[in-house]
């Protein structure tokens, strides 16, 4: 069988060693060899002929074996975030071989598809994917979907108490032979495929062929989460992304086992959405930024691709309207839903709280209910943010009574309510979450609606808002809700902070980026990592496992692998990065925000 690889014309004693032309600074190197390691022969040893491309890599992979040093090991418990239990097998240790074929059932092929590219580039292997039940060789790396197969052994280890493995839990088996990834469902088979991912050496997310023995720690995990709802926002209608930013920032979070993208779709500065029976919210709202910038607007298409993409990746998309504050964009745009029906000029400043759409007038609610009923036809998550922050101009009863109607509406449509916690007084409708962004756990407004009904999602500003500066010299963030540094974006527990509110009522977690000051994808990089795995840790590992120094220390391990795979991140003080991360370019290096990578 031949299989078209990426390096099948490269030259057998010299397998690539390549670096990631996105990070040519910092790409994976060759490594030494030991010193008593055979010398490399001089020349080409070619295969008896034919040699077909799948025997070229194997003769490559092997002599690549055999010329380098073991990779700095990556141990069971490095994985971020902490599986729930992991149980290293020294004796285990498995090599990736260059004939490897990922063998998987129909319903998990997609998974199997997704971890086959991801390990293609670096390994250059082929990597066929092969149906589980059909004939074929036997594949070392297997995907099984198959309930009630959890337990891991019958000696009372502490890898076989829980043989649930949940909605979104998997079990992974390494051995000297092979790997084994069981879930009960594809979500937990994603989830463990994006485990061994981080298993491999750090050189897996090169974008090129590496000269690596792609060695896995030998052992078993079995993981599931703490929580159901772990998320990130990114706001679009400050500064507008178009969809390949997006698309990456899904990747991010599916990588640490985030499963919810909140889309702050419309604010003050820009409407970001396309509604067919108002259209000229995106044609008109949608054309500005902050700082005056061309802004833009998803067609309904566009949205379709985010969706799509993070549906493959597990990723619900969470998308938010906000009212009945930060709505100058739509006010601009249909003048008759302000409350003196005059038009205000378009705003692209980044004060809040001076918008509101007009709550007395009809129109106005004809409006709420034809957007969220296009948005809930676009969108086949659950949920429908309504936003609700901010609306400091519109009296409490007021106030209170449009939110009531706005959760009906949006109930409605079939979907579930979320809203910032400001909506707290209104009266609760099924199901309705609200995403509390406080930073002061004493909030007995939110407290009363948790005892009415509703779950929080947990976004404490003075820890989660990935926004605010990492400190006083970050070039770009705010500081009103404090410096949160990575060790403050760590430590705190969503199942006590806010008093009043049991842990089985926090529905999960979320890191908001508003993006005033965040304006290219470097730079949402730059402020997610490495904050976001660490509230990815926070709603993913049983508390028993949160420990600052060796969170820390495992936290590490991936700056090497977002520097290899050309990601932007922070170079935070506190965490002890390994010398082949190189230093960031201080802030004065840039004289041009805007264009330079912050990386
Ligand atoms: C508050 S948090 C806001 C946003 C700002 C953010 C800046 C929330 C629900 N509203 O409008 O962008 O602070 O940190």
């Amino acid at each position: 069988m031949t299989f078209a690889i990426s390096h099948a014309n490269t030259p057998l004693g010299a397998v690539a060693v390549s670096t990631n032309p996105t990070a040519p600074e910092t790409g994976p190197q060759p490594r030494p060899r030991p010193a008593d390691a055979p010398a490399p022969a001089p020349g080409v040893d070619l295969p008896a002929a034919p040699a077909t491309a799948a025997e070229l890599a194997r003769v490559a992979a092997d002599r690549a074996a055999g010329q380098l040093a073991p990779p700095a090991p990556v141990r069971l418990h490095d994985v971020v975030p902490a599986p729930a239990q992991a149980r290293p097998d020294p004796a285990g240790d498995f090599t990736l071989p260059p004939d490897a074929a990922i063998r998987v059932s129909a319903a998990g092929r997609h998974v199997a598809e997704q971890l086959a590219d991801w390990l293609r580039p670096a390994t250059g292997f082929p990597l066929p994917v092969t149906d589980h039940a059909g004939p074929g060789p036997d594949a070392p790396l297997t995907l099984t979907l198959s309930p009630a197969t959890a337990t891991a052994g019958t000696d009372g280890d502490d890898t076989g108490s829980d043989p649930a493995l949940g909605d979104e839990g998997y079990r992974l088996d390494v051995t000297a032979t092979d790997v084994r990834i069981t879930a009960d469902t594809p979500a937990g088979l994603f989830h463990g495929a994006q485990t061994l991912r981080q298993l491999l050496p750090p050189a897996i997310e090169s974008a090129t062929p590496v000269a690596e023995r792609w060695a896995v720690p030998g052992g078993t995990i079995v993981d599931r989460p703490r929580f159901p709802y772990r998320g990130a926002m990114l706001d679009v209608a400050r500064h507008f992304f178009g969809v390949d930013d997006v698309l990456r920032v899904v990747d991010h979070l599916a990588r640490y086992k985030l499963n919810h993208l909140h889309l702050h779709l419309t604010d003050d500065q820009g409407w970001r959405i396309a509604v067919d029976s108002w259209p000229r919210l995106a044609e008109v709202g949608g054309v500005t930024g902050v700082g005056g910038g061309p802004g833009g607007w998803y067609t309904p298409d566009d949205y379709r691709r985010i969706v799509a993409y993070a549906a493959r990746r597990h990723v619900t998309v969470v998308p938010e309207i906000d009212l009945p504050g930060h709505t100058n964009a739509a006010l601009v745009a249909y003048p008759e839903l302000a409350p003196g029906k005059t038009a205000p000029p378009p705003y692209t400043g980044t004060d809040v709280g001076f918008s509101y759409v007009d709550p007395a007038d009809e129109r106005t609610y004809a409006f709420v209910a034809d957007v969220f009923g296009e948005l809930a036809a676009l969108t086949p998550g659950p949920w429908l943010h309504l936003g609700g922050d901010e609306a400091f101009k519109v009296p409490a009863e007021r106030y209170r009574a449009f939110v009531e109607r706005a959760q009906a509406l949006v109930a409605a449509t079939g979907k579930t309510v979320v809203g910032w916690h400001q909506i707290a007084p209104a009266g609760h409708v099924d199901g309705r979450v609200l995403q509390w962004w406080g930073t002061n756990g004493d909030d007995p407004a939110t407290a009363d609606a948790v005892r009415r009904g509703a779950r929080l999602i947990l976004s404490p500003g003075n820890h989660a808002y990935l926004d605010m500066k990492y400190a006083a010299d970050t070039p770009i963030g705010h500081d009103w809700a404090g410096l949160v540094d990575v060790r403050r974006a760590y430590d705190w527990d969503p199942g006590t902070h806010v008093h009043g509110v049991p842990a089985d009522a926090v529905l999960g977690v979320e890191a908001p980026l508003w993006t005033e000051s965040v304006t290219n994808r470097a730079e949402i990089e730059f402020m997610l990592l490495p904050r976001l795995p660490a509230l990815a840790e926070l709603g993913w590992s049983p508390r028993a496992t949160h420990d600052w120094p060796a969170f820390r220390d495992r936290l590490a391990g991936h700056g090497v692998r977002w520097a290899t795979a050309g990601i932007a991140f922070h170079r935070a003080p506190e965490i002890p990065w390994p010398a082949t991360v190189a230093p960031q370019r201080r802030p004065a290096d840039r004289p041009d925000r805007d264009r330079a990578p912050l990386g």
